[in-house]
């Protein structure tokens, strides 16, 4: 339910929802063994990419249009990707470069090279240290693990901790949010300790309408119904995220979804104003696939040409509910996107535009941007009701792409949280 009074965003918090989309690397010990959550006994020995380039990585998420990029530092297998000091089972103890590589100074090199954002995933369910079985010893080592990965690689713009596992285990999240604050006070967080960004309640990449960014509680993991409640409401937006492939880590039989379906995952998710977070696991040599780098480049060129740059952007005049888009001339569109102002919150209740009287489109969250399929249509205005105390219009855009039917998202990939008719 929406508080009474509309809860603003930080404007770290916008920034956040401004980048729309994210890349997430899974890549670790399992990415050697074909397997999605091992135990934390297989060995550090084992880990040993030929020909890692996290530069490649790179190119891969600016491609996909990504804007940030986080890796699992840590998956609930313990493995670190840095060299820690506070476990040998890390990449310090693989062969791979020796004994003396870093997966994720590699990485960070890589995204600040390319002017992209840095987050780090650090599972808090961790199944190789023996501290694990002590919350107090457990807690110091966790909050130290994070406390070099937010002193050793600069500016993070997210710290990732998922839910999974950890059901019935007490951290002591004061610790741990206290080195966040101190190190990286502007790193949103996901979902778990003093988030400020949650989970979309799914795997599959999908949001639904209404995309709420106030809630008072969110969902841990997909394999529960656990969910943590606050004291009072938040501003969290959603990030919704999902595999190029079935599974998040490489496997060699995987493959990664058609454009039909990354393209609905973006209507399903961008398009209703949530981020998108899209993993691309790298493989056994440390690279990501050939097949999934091309899937990305067609996804990302083609939501390029048709979201990129707009027919027009209108002139907007109203207040209150009622708002005209005025395009100054006739334009030929098939899609429209609308921004709110969220400065002050979220407060776009639902939402409809029309030419003349003929409705367009309809729904209720417009947000951070809200994507409509319209028919084709030329007109050189439209009108836009808005309801929502205090609701204000930030841009009303049209794009002309050709386009006549949304994107499919194939069976069995729907999401619990789907209305049969969003
Ligand atoms: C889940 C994990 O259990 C999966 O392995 C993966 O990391 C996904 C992003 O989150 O909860």
């Amino acid at each position: 339910m929406p508080p009474d009074a509309p809860i603003a965003p930080t404007p770290r918090q916008l920034d956040w929802q401004r980048l729309g989309i994210g890349a997430f690397f899974h890549f670790g010990i399992n990415t050697f063994h074909g397997q999605e959550w091992s135990d934390g006994t297989l060995p550090a020995a084992s880990f040993d990419p030929t020909r890692l380039d996290a530069d490649q990585w790179v190119a891969a998420a600016r491609a996909a249009g990504a804007r940030y990029a986080i890796i699992t530092a840590k998956h609930h297998d313990g493995f670190c990707l840095w060299p820690t000091k506070t476990t040998d089972y890390s990449v310090a103890s693989s062969p791979w470069k020796g004994g003396e590589g870093d997966v994720v100074g590699e990485l960070a090199r890589a995204c600040r090279a390319a002017g992209l954002g840095l987050g780090v995933y650090l599972s808090p369910w961790d199944r190789h240290a023996p501290e694990y079985a002590d919350p107090t010893a457990y807690t110091e080592l966790y909050a130290e693990q994070l406390r070099e990965l937010c002193t050793w690689y600069g500016p993070l713009m997210e710290l990732w901790f998922d839910g999974a596992g950890s059901d019935g285990y007490t951290y002591d999240w004061s610790a741990t949010m206290a080195v966040a604050r101190q190190h990286q006070p502007d790193a949103m967080v996901f979902n778990m300790g003093d988030p400020t960004i949650r989970w979309v309640g799914n795997e599959d990449g999908l949001a639904a309408d209404p995309v709420e960014y106030v809630v008072d509680h969110t969902q841990m993991s997909q394999y529960t119904v656990v969910t943590t409640e606050f004291a009072e409401a938040l501003y969290l937006p959603p990030e919704c995220d999902v595999s190029i492939r079935r599974g998040w880590f490489w496997h060699p039989d995987d493959e990664p979804k058609s454009l039909e379906h990354l393209l609905a995952i973006h209507y399903r998710s961008v398009g209703l104003g949530a981020n998108l977070l899209l993993n691309l696991p790298p493989d056994d040599r440390g690279l990501i696939p050939d097949a999934d780098a091309a899937r990305v480049a067609e996804f990302g060129a083609e939501v390029a040409r048709r979201f990129g740059t707009p027919a027009a952007t209108a002139e907007l005049a109203g207040a209150g509910g009622g708002w005209t888009a005025d395009f100054g001339k006739p334009v030929a569109f098939d899609h429209v996107r609308l921004r709110e102002d969220l400065a002050d919150g979220q407060r776009v209740r639902r939402h409809v535009v029309r030419a003349g009287d003929r409705v367009l489109a309809e729904g209720l969250t417009v947000g951070a941007g809200r994507i409509h399929l319209t028919e084709p249509v030329t007109a050189s205005a439209l009108t836009v009701e808005i309801e929502g105390e205090g609701a204000t219009l930030e841009s009303v855009e049209v794009f002309e792409t050709g386009v006549r039917e949304l994107p499919r998202v194939p069976d069995g990939y729907r999401a619990p949280t789907d209305r049969p008719d969003a």
